[in-house]
């Protein structure tokens, strides 16, 4: 068995958490004496930072959400000035906004040095040449594993997403051994060899770090059938790193979270009530030693459980079942998080159609595909085609900017959209 930091993947329980109390400590002296925000509200709580003694005291503290966030937007839940950030990144948000995060210097370290942990999880060791087809930019999945694979040592190709024969061309001639990227492209890559008449004997690929979204076990048989690799779900979020917040081994039981950094709970998402070992719940994190944005019980809305029992690869953090579900409605469509919301501001910002629009999601050829449904008025329907194709190419082109997301638009005729009669119902998703 593999391990990048032996000593803090497999440490004793005992030790783990004591070191966990340690930094929970120092932390929420962090962000009370440095982030208004988190001061405010513990004052309002009557909680001094003295009133946090270890991670027993952790239910004591409060919540934080996306909106939290959001409403601070850009820089309000930094812990440093400016001055001390090195990289910003990006998260879609339930509006127009997004969510922003920022990393030190020494945020970037650590990231590295978790993702290192990451991909040595997943197989890959420094002889490894490691294809990163999570996209560059602002989504932390292309620079997270790409910092992380260096600080492995491996070769790094840093090809980002898209282009997708080009992708195979050189995955082929470069000897590409390890592929990361979303599942739902990397079965989108494996098409399109079969397309181009390749076979899997052609290439040297061994594992794939998947993550970003949900997918289930049967879709990781076709991925490890079709491609021929062993295919590993990485998980981790924006506001608590990015990726390298948990991965799963190779024995594929649960993603170890990487504990002496981010503590989880799992709670009731109705009453906020922190429930068992073992139930199943809302996500929720601390993050111990983040420097840039440092943030406090963080509601994930991911639903999992947690496992404290020992997993035969000798790591001792816990781990956490495979992402179920959510508890909101943000779809991840091609691994861009996107809420209908965000289309619904877009489609009211443009203004020339009606409030009633649906948004249908499927998997064609095992890519996903948003089609946005949107009336428009008898008067623009009657009129020339013209203006129509206008009007669509419009929305489309303005979504693609706003989210980085090309979807199909279909104008349709006024009550062509079901109505309910209680809450509206506008997404329809067909690949489950
Ligand atoms: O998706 C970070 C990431 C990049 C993870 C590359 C893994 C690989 P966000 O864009 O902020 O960050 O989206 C975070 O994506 O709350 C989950 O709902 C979902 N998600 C991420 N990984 C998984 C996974 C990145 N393995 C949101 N399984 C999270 C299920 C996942 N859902």
């Amino acid at each position: 068995m593999n391990y990048w930091n032996k000593y803090c993947e497999c440490m004793e329980r005992e030790e783990l958490e004591k070191l966990q109390s340690e930094r929970l400590i120092e932390a929420v002296e962090r962000v009370y004496y440095n982030v208004p925000y988190y001061r405010n509200l513990m004052q309002e709580k009557g909680l001094m930072p003295e009133d946090i003694k270890g991670r027993e005291d952790l239910n004591k503290l409060p919540f934080t959400t996306k909106d939290d966030l959001r409403e601070n937007y850009p820089y309000g839940f930094f812990a440093v000035p400016l001055s001390e950030i090195v990289r910003i990144h990006a998260s879609s948000g339930t509006t127009g906004k997004p969510t922003v995060v920022g990393y030190t210097r020494r945020d970037i370290s650590i990231w590295s040095e978790l993702m290192a942990r990451t991909l040595t999880c997943g197989g890959a060791t420094k002889d490894s040449v490691i294809q990163v087809a999570y996209g560059y930019g602002l989504f932390t999945g292309g620079l997270g594993v790409h910092y992380g694979a260096e600080r492995l040592g491996a070769s790094v190709i840093p090809i980002s997403g898209g282009n997708t024969k080009r992708q195979i061309m050189l995955m082929k001639d470069f000897g590409t051994t390890v592929l990361a990227c979303t599942p739902s492209y990397a079965l989108y890559i494996a098409e399109t060899m079969a397309e181009m008449n390749l076979r899997k004997d052609d290439f040297k690929l061994k594992y794939g770090i998947l993550g970003a979204e949900p997918w289930t076990e049967g879709l990781r048989q076709e991925i490890e059938e079709k491609l021929g690799i062993v295919a590993i779900d990485i998980y981790g979020l924006s506001e608590i790193i990015g990726p390298g917040v948990a991965s799963e081994c190779l024995y594929k039981t649960g993603l170890h979270i990487n504990e002496d950094h981010f503590i989880p709970e799992i709670i009731d998402p109705a009453t906020g009530e922190v429930l068992p070992d073992g139930s199943e719940g809302e996500l929720v994190f601390t993050t111990i030693t983040k420097e840039g944005i440092p943030v406090i019980r963080y509601r994930t809305r991911d639903i999992s459980s947690l496992n404290y029992e020992p997993c035969p690869c000798g790591r001792t953090h816990v781990r956490m079942q495979k992402v179920v579900g959510r508890t909101d409605d943000m779809l991840i469509i091609r691994g861009v998080n996107v809420f209908p919301s965000q289309i619904e501001s877009i489609l009211i910002d443009i203004g020339e159609t009606e409030p009633h629009y649906l948004l249908v999601i499927d998997r064609v050829g095992n890519m996903d595909n948003l089609e946005v449904w949107v009336e428009v008025s008898e008067k623009l329907f009657s009129d020339e085609v013209r203006k129509l194709e206008e009007l669509n190419r419009r929305i489309a082109h303005e979504i693609q900017s706003t989210l980085g997301l090309t979807v199909r638009v279909k104008l349709v005729e006024p009550k062509t959209i079901e109505r309910s009669q209680g809450k509206a119902v506008r997404v329809i998703d067909r690949r489950k």
